[in-house]
């Protein structure tokens, strides 16, 4: 007879982690990680799938610092292809594809395109592609009028090119020697094949950890959903170069999410599905038998969600990780612990519970890159946030679509005032560049690793043991009998 009561459910904060015996030096630690089969981040961060944490600036932040974003989906099918492709383009050894100008365009035109990519100049093709020459920002500067066509301030050929399949070395030279920013690379017959930018060697020095595919471009997953043109969203995805796509609902152990993961999976076969959030073994098991390359689990850990109150559903994380990881860990395939994470020393917490990575929303909410405007209040700075089950996100409308209802299973429901929302919305704390939140992030995974002996996320998953702890214990884990007068860079009292 199945028992009507489940074992108990622990979380981050019933728990923590005995110290093992360890051999090791920081720099030996590897914090690279899977977030699905086939996609490696080299730190195990992920940016969560919300319109207030997610969007191109951020996946391409979470990306230079090797984890990823997962672009949100409560927008229209467009725009977050557009982001998919925006990150793709941001910064590679050589960009396949770039983005180019017509000579006829207006120097408005180009500097909309240039703003948008955030690029310097654009090279200058016919309809077919030919190369005419090349419009940078030096160009345009002095230009007092902007309805002036490209041909007239553009660079025109002959221009220093490259030959297709040059190599980075033989590369920077030309762009050294010639004290050029940008070399394009042509055919025999003078057709624009590709393009190499400073930038992206510059960057690439920078941002030695970045996450990228096997092109060089920095690596990006995006949510869909289950309902309506659902599908259509993932092919659109896909085809801007998105590296996985995440089936993103409140319930994943539902057959609507078991089915969009087989359809995706079986029509683009070479790319990541992952399937979510689940919160038990049967949960994963079911993604899993759909065909999921990851699964994500956490239903009702956010720290905007209100699943658990409303509903009264939910598993605390660390049981839920833990029992997910059982089927997962059988099938070889990775589990993303997704939400409630609150201090660095949860992302060890999480690993040793069985996830392969995690997600983050409320710690990179606060983030510079975050979407939206910072916020005085009392002379203090704050970025907003909400759940994707709030009132507010579910009525935002994207192409004149809501799409965040869905993933709470209500795209049916007609009438703002009939949604019965799963989420809160609020703000928090400005926190600065993701930069120097993943480095204290990181910085925290690799002292735990450290003090467990864990060289790799592998062995850290293997070698962990966690020692339940009262809510007596959790006071004396917390700073006490003292009065904070200087705000510690990875601590604040929540
Ligand atoms: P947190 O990091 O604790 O802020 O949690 C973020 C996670 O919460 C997201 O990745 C998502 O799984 C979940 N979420 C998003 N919206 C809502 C909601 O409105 N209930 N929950």
């Amino acid at each position: 007879v199945p028992a009507k009561f489940a074992t108990l459910g622990l979380t981050y904060d019933d728990v923590l982690l005995l110290p093992g015996e360890s051999d090791m030096t920081p720099e030996d630690i590897d914090t690279s990680s899977l977030v699905s089969r086939n996609v490696r981040v080299n730190v195990p961060l992920l940016s969560a799938a919300m319109d207030k944490v997610t969007e191109a600036r951020m996946a391409i932040a979470m990306a230079r610092q090797g984890g990823v974003g997962v672009l949100h989906r409560n927008l229209s099918i467009e725009d977050q292809a557009r982001q998919v492709d925006q990150v793709k383009r941001s910064e590679s050894g050589m960009v396949a594809d770039p983005i180019t100008i017509r000579p006829d365009a207006t120097l408005e035109e180009a500097d909309a395109l240039c703003g948008r990519f955030r690029i310097s100049g654009v090279p200058v093709t016919d309809g077919a592609g030919k190369l005419l020459g090349i419009v940078t920002n030096r160009d345009m500067a002095f230009e007092l009028d902007r309805s002036r066509q490209v041909r007239d301030v553009m660079t025109p050929m002959p221009l220093v090119t490259g030959k297709v399949g040059i190599s980075r070395d033989e590369a920077m030279e030309l762009l050294r020697r010639h004290k050029i920013e940008k070399l394009p690379l042509v055919d025999p017959a003078g057709t624009l094949k590709g393009l190499i930018t400073v930038k992206d060697f510059v960057k690439a020095e920078q941002y030695p950890l970045a996450s990228k595919d096997s092109e060089g471009r920095l690596l990006v997953g995006a949510a869909v959903g289950v309902a309506g043109d659902a599908y259509d969203r993932a092919q659109a995805l896909i085809e801007a170069g998105a590296d996985f796509v995440v089936v993103d609902t409140a319930h994943g152990h539902s057959r609507l999410v078991g089915d969009m993961v087989a359809k995706i999976k079986s029509n683009f076969p070479r790319v990541d599905v992952v399937g979510g959030n689940i919160a038990t073994r049967d949960g994963a098991k079911s993604l899993i038998d759909a065909g999921a390359d990851g699964v994500k689990v956490g239903v009702g850990p956010g720290s905007i969600c209100t699943t658990r109150v409303v509903a009264g559903i939910g598993v605390p994380q660390v049981t839920a990780i833990y029992d997910a990881a059982l089927a997962a860990k059988e099938a070889g395939v990775p589990v993303i612990g997704d939400g409630g994470l609150q201090y660095s020393g949860d992302i060890a917490k999480a690993i040793v519970a069985g996830a392969d990575t995690v997600m983050l929303g409320s710690l990179l909410a606060g983030c510079e890159e975050s979407p939206g405007e910072l916020l005085f209040i009392n002379g203090k700075q704050f970025k907003s946030y909400r759940g994707m089950g709030s009132l507010a996100a579910m009525q935002t409308r994207g192409g004149g679509k809501s799409y965040s209802k869905d993933r709470y299973f209500q795209e049916g429901v007609s009438g703002d005032d009939k949604l019965i929302p799963e989420g809160v919305e609020g703000q928090v704390a400005y926190r600065g560049p993701v930069s120097a939140v993943v480095h204290q992030l990181i910085g925290g995974l690799k002292q735990s690793m450290f003090y467990i002996g864990g060289r790799t996320v592998p062995q850290m998953k293997e070698n962990g043991r966690f020692v339940r702890i009262t809510s007596a214990g959790l006071k004396e884990s917390h700073p006490h009998d003292i009065q904070m007068t200087t705000e510690a860079p990875n601590y604040t009292r929540r």
